[in-house]
């Protein structure tokens, strides 16, 4: 199965972030802690490319944190002009932590602004991201306000919006944006599994059958714990029969339906009730 879904929304939400940029002093970029290369949009590179750059690792409540540490390292030992935070919107945790460093990279610019006599102004930061990744709850936490809509679906927010927090901070909220075509598939699976592609264009089942492959190697505990099971069966069909009985997902006749199962599954890994995952990690790279 190929995925692919960059409907014409996201095609003008890109033109509008590059119609911004020069208001732009530092961009946000939000990536999914859980995948946090496979949910790096490679358009964002061409997009942005000299403006400084915080990426943050966000629903790292959800992530496996040895994992994340690990990710940590590596984005920050790539010495880019970039630097790397694993924050927690829904909580507020490690927000603290954005202010900061903005100033911190912004500080020669705003400098040389004062030495010539610009007032001091609020630094404006693009948030960019794609789409169900957090950035519109980010926003709201850094405002302390609900101001942008939010929801546990991707494509929420469908226009531009600027947000003041304090007198320091301008943010610009825009539309999640994938790309319009994954060079690897697993990109598209992962991104699936996690909550970025509308349910509705992709097949659940083939989803499920690349995570439960993927607990399979990775965390086979949890996957026998939640299902109850003894052996993890080898043969994916057997899996699928072997949970969707467990779990009472069956079709008239008493055959396992297989849709049921893997709405589930996916259900349950996103609900986090198989844990905190990680679906990549800087080891496989
Ligand atoms: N557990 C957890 N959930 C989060 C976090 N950040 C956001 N969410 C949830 O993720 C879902 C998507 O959040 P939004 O802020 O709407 O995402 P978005 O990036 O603005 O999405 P689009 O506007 O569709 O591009 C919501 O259900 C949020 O509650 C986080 O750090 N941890
Ligand atoms: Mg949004």
């Amino acid at each position: 199965m190929t995925i692919q879904w960059f409907p014409g929304h996201m095609a003008k939400a890109r033109r509008q972030v590059t119609e911004k940029l020069k208001l732009i002093d530092i961009v946000y970029e939000l990536v999914d802690a859980r995948i946090p290369v496979s949910s790096r949009n490679p358009m964002i590179d061409e997009i942005v490319a000299n403006k400084p750059r915080i990426i943050l690792l966000n629903k790292a409540d959800m992530a496996d944190s040895r994992i994340t540490k690990q990710w940590l390292d590596y984005f920050n030992l790539k010495g880019e002009t970039t630097e790397a935070i694993a924050i927690d919107s829904q909580t507020g945790k490690g927000l603290q932590q954005i202010s900061s460093l903005s100033k911190e990279l912004l500080k020669e610019k705003f400098d040389k602004m004062q030495s010539r006599g610009i007032r001091p102004r609020a630094i404006r930061a693009l948030i960019v991201g794609i789409p169900n990744v957090g950035k519109s709850t980010l926003i709201n936490r850094l405002a302390k306000k609900n101001i942008a809509q939010t929801g546990d679906r991707p494509g929420v927010t469908k226009a531009q919006q600027w947000v003041k927090v304090g007198k320091e901070l301008e943010l610009l909220d825009t539309p999640g944006i994938l790309w319009p075509k994954f060079e690897d598939q697993m990109v598209g699976y992962r991104l699936a599994t996690t909550g970025a592609i509308k349910d509705t264009i992709i097949n659940l089942q083939d989803i499920a059958v690349f995570a439960l492959r993927f607990l399979t190697e990775h965390y086979p505990d949890r996957l026998r714990d939640r299902y109850a099971l003894e052996e993890i069966p080898e043969d994916i069909v057997d899996l699928f029969d072997a949970i969707g009985t467990k779990r009472g997902c069956m079709m008239s006749g008493g055959h396992v339906d297989y849709d049921k199962t893997a709405e589930l599954v996916i259900r349950e890994i996103r609900q986090e009730k198989l844990g905190k995952l990680s679906f990549e990690s800087p080891v496989q790279l």
